[in-house]
């Protein structure tokens, strides 16, 4: 699957790779300069196999892949970002997205549209003015015309990016998407912290008030994760297992299922204790869930 971040320079293309799948915090990526040309990162993200293309917005590099077709070929999902903050360029932005749209229309391919609408913060930028944008920008040709899915993003409100960019991953896949909104469900219903992740540590729903970094979890639940996957290999040589850690306070369990999904579950001492059935629920549903993940993966 092959994602193209296009937009003006400046827009927050970089920005918002390196906060969600880059795994670095917004107070991070303040000082990054201009991509040169383009850079290209690989994910593993539940199982599919993720190219996602950053494209340098200066207008040097713009006409020069413009130019070169076959780098922006095969592209799955076209995310274009535009800037909230500066509505000067707006009509700039608009021909360039359809200069991208039609260079990737031109070379055989036949992407799904997003659209970003991004810096949706007021951090440093006056409310009404931010609103004003977001309504004109609304209203660009290129937005008319192709409709495309959109977002409101902000690399401040991590949660959402997040939430905007896994579920842009899975748009296409129906069955997981329908897990994911199964997983949510139960979640809702159950006290306990649980976190569902892929077994490389991208987040993929969770119920811990407060916990936003990005799409990858924290490191050290990584390599909790990692470490029971290695294990799981290595002496039980099963496809799904159980791992428990327990201290004075806290006890975590790790379930994973089918190399590919691990579901961690927290619970503090003296907090509410789920009923067991509704655990159990969760969990069969997530084996179901692991399942479909790996025939996508086949698919793909
Ligand atoms: N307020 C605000 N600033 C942001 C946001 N995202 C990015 N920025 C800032 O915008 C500036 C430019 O971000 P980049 O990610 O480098 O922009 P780019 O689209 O990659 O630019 P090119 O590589 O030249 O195409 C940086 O100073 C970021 O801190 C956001 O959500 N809100
Ligand atoms: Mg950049």
């Amino acid at each position: 699957m092959k994602i193209s971040l296009g937009g003006l320079s400046g827009c927050g293309k970089t920005s918002i790779y390196s906060t969600t799948l880059g795994g670095m915090a917004p107070m991070e990526v303040k000082d990054l300069g201009p991509t040169v040309m383009y850079e290209v990162k690989s994910h593993n993200y539940l199982g599919l196999q993720i190219s996602l293309w950053d494209f340098g917005g200066q207008e040097k590099y713009r006409q020069s892949y413009l130019e070169t077709p076959k780098l922006l070929a095969n592209t799955t999902i076209l995310v274009l970002v535009l800037d909230l903050h500066h509505p000067e360029d707006f009509k700039k932005a608009d021909s360039y997205f359809s200069e991208v749209y039609s260079a990737i229309k031109d070379s055989g391919g036949d992407p799904r549209i997003i659209i970003f609408y991004h810096k949706y913060d007021t951090e440093e930028y006056p409310k009404e003015k931010l609103e004003e944008n977001l309504t004109a920008a609304k209203e660009l040709p290129f937005v008319l015309e192709y409709q495309p899915e959109s977002y409101l993003t902000s690399i401040y409100k991590q949660e959402e990016l997040s939430e905007a960019f896994r579920e842009m991953l899975i748009l296409d896949f129906d069955e997981l998407r329908r897990s994911v909104e199964n997983a949510q469900k139960h979640l809702m219903k159950l006290n306990s912290k649980i976190i569902v992740s892929d077994v490389n540590g991208n987040v993929i729903t969770h119920s811990i008030k407060g916990f936003s970094t990005g799409i990858q979890l924290r490191e050290d639940l990584r390599d909790y994760i990692l470490a029971s996957n290695v294990l799981r290999e290595n002496f039980l040589s099963s496809e799904s297992a159980s791992f428990s850690a327990l201290s004075e306070t806290k006890k975590l369990n790790l379930h994973i299922f089918s190399y590919v999904l691990a579901v961690l579950i927290m619970v503090d001492e003296g907090a509410a204790v789920d009923p067991p059935e509704d655990i159990e629920a969760l969990l069969k549903e997530m084996e179901v869930f692991a399942e479909l993940i790996i025939e996508a993966s086949g698919e793909e």
